[in-house]
């Protein structure tokens, strides 16, 4: 991968970890550079935030009476555009279909609130906290079309507290996303992490469980 490397990052919300991902780049902690933030949603506070960072962001949302896939495909076209070595779904809420993550796989990572293969889809705080689970936290993992289903790489672990609720639960893991997804990426960017016919490989070997990292927050 060329140093540094180019980096575009898909984001739906507030886009802190667009931010943690573009402060490990500016630490020198991420050999990378965010060439451009895409989000679905013109009202996305990562967007404003992004320029104000002087990064390269733009809005591509459904237009009226558009398809999935024929947004999919405009989505893929600006990605393109952009020549990515990594593209880092963070916090973006739309499901892609197989063809925008077969046109990028291996370079597709996303960071999941849960500890993955627990709480797929949406609501993990929520489900996490009604199942009574002890553990809770966050996985980075490599995108297939199987949603959330990719193989998991890194996953950061932190205790349920008892007074924990929805947003205390999602305050604290998203101080661990914040650590290691720049984690994960710099993994890849190093060259440490490849992905070989749809099995992580990291320092050679196939990554069978991902590397647990606990968190005492
Ligand atoms: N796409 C594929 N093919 N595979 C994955 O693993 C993906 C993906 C797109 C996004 C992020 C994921 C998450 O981390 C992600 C992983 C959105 C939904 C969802 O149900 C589920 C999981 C994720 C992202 N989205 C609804 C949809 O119909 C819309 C929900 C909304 O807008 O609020 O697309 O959790
Ligand atoms: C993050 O916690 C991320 O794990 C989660 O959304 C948040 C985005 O926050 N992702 C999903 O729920 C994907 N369905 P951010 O915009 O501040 O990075």
């Amino acid at each position: 991968m060329p140093s540094p490397a180019r980096l575009v990052v898909m984001i739906s919300g507030a886009g802190s970890n667009l931010l943690a991902l573009d402060d490990a780049c500016r630490r020198g902690d991420l050999d990378g550079q965010i060439v451009g933030v895409l989000s679905d949603r013109p009202a996305a506070l990562g967007l404003e935030r992004a320029r104000t960072r002087g990064l390269h962001a733009e809005a591509l949302p459904i237009a009226a009476g558009e398809s999935r896939s024929d947004h999919d495909a405009r989505l893929l076209a600006a990605v393109s555009k952009l020549q990515p070595d990594l593209v880092l779904l963070a916090g973006y809420m739309r499901i892609l279909d197989a063809a925008f993550v077969h046109a990028l796989q291996g370079r597709l990572l996303n960071i999941h609130p849960s500890l993955l293969p627990r709480y797929k889809g949406l609501h993990t705080h929520r489900r996490a906290l009604e199942a009574g689970d002890a553990l809770h936290g966050a996985t980075v993992h490599f995108v297939t079309p199987d949603l959330d289903g990719g193989p998991p790489v890194l996953q950061a672990r932190i205790k349920i507290n008892p007074g924990d609720d929805e947003s205390t639960l999602a305050a604290r893991v998203q101080r661990c996303e914040h650590v290691i997804y720049p984690t994960a990426v710099q993994w890849c960017t190093s060259g440490r992490l490849r992905y070989q016919e749809g099995t992580p490989m990291l320092d050679g070997h196939p990554l069978e469980t991902p590397v647990l990292q606990d968190f005492d927050l």
